[in-house]
């Protein structure tokens, strides 16, 4: 249920009964997310001002040391999350091991786990292009009041309870999911409150933006090669048109919104892609497939890939479901 001007807290009071798990818990784990987001997002809108606030590695006035953006965003997210008891384990893109929330409490009955990207595409802060964080959120399955396991983590991402990221953009964007719809939230920095501004987001069945680093095109597989090539035919509804930011989180948002497919195939360079499974393909495959859309590795279901490892990498391919399909019977054929 949503009505135009709704803020976020409201919305997550409102819709807490569609939860898939009836837990304030959640709604207090969403609500962490939030006030996380908000003080990277005042962050990131300085970076420009490194010069004059200090680069990474620099001492500011305050006597602080300057963190380079992705360490503060990992650390504010980590942060958040412990001082708000609401977890009972992290694992993060920053992090090479996952991390214990509160493990010698044995009254520690708490049931989530929270996988984080804290700053996506932060190559792109220093040409002032946008960023983002993506979250995935599990129950944890081994038993309340131990400490946590890889077993809670490595679970295949069709467990997801939550799964959303923000986008530090012309304006600062909440997204997320709990198994039921997309919604997207604005924030209003000048009182820095978060408002519906995107109710029931889903991804057009079609589109015509295809987003791939067409620089590695001689290195990826012969049916992603072909099906490049279709897009650019004058034929049809083609040639669509090529849009690629460089940054996961932005691409997928405009996608979401216009229509369109992102891709980062393996190739010969690469033989996984780069993209990591728990904290950017999980979470983003979940998002899309609750806004209609469609996320696969070119032949598996994303959501249905059983992890092995904490940050492994898969061929990424999301987007408007008929493209998607499209984009898989090339592969298929050009086997
Ligand atoms: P490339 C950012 O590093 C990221 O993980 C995604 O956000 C982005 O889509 C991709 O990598 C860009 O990678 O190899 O095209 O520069």
């Amino acid at each position: 249920m949503s009505r135009k001007n709704q803020t976020l807290g409201e919305f997550i009071i409102e819709n807490q009964s569609s939860f898939k798990y009836t837990s304030g818990e959640l709604s207090r784990l969403i609500n962490s997310i939030r006030l996380a987001a908000k003080v990277v997002s005042h962050e990131v809108n300085k970076a420009g001002l490194v010069d004059i606030i200090g680069a990474a590695g620099d001492v500011n006035i305050q006597g602080e040391d300057q963190q380079k953006l992705d360490v503060y965003a990992n650390d504010k997210f980590i942060q958040t999350l412990k001082n708000r008891n609401i977890v009972c384990g992290i694992a993060s893109e920053e992090e090479d091991d996952f991390i214990t929330i509160n493990s010698q409490d044995e009254n520690n009955q708490n049931k989530y786990v929270v996988l984080i990207d804290p700053l996506d595409g932060s190559s792109n802060i220093d040409v002032n292009v946008s960023v983002g964080t993506i979250f995935s959120i599990y129950r944890r399955v081994t038993p309340i009041g131990t400490p946590v396991t890889i077993d809670d983590f490595l679970q295949e991402g069709n467990q997801q309870v939550a799964a959303g990221y923000v986008v530090y953009g012309t304006s600062t964007m909440l997204v997320y999911t709990t198994g039921a719809g997309v919604n997207g939230f604005t924030l209003n920095p000048a009182i820095g409150t978060f408002y519906l501004s995107h109710p029931t987001m889903e991804f057009p069945e079609n589109g015509n933006i295809y987003s791939v680093n067409e620089g590695n095109y001689i290195h990826f597989p012969q049916g992603v090669k072909d099906y490049i090539k279709y897009c650019q035919m004058e034929e049809d509804n083609r040639p669509y048109t090529a849009r690629y930011i460089g940054s996961l989180v932005s691409d997928f948002h405009r996608n979401m919104i216009k229509g369109g497919i992102y891709m980062y195939p393996k190739s010969s360079k690469a033989t996984n892609g780069k993209l990591r499974l728990l904290y950017e393909c999980n979470p983003m495959a979940f998002i899309a497939e609750q806004a209609n859309g469609k996320a696969s590795d070119g032949v598996t279901r994303i959501l249905d890939i059983k992890p092995t490892e904490l940050h492994e990498r898969v061929p990424f391919f999301c987007g408007s479901k008929t493209m998607v399909n499209t984009l898989e019977d090339f592969i298929q054929k050009g086997k």
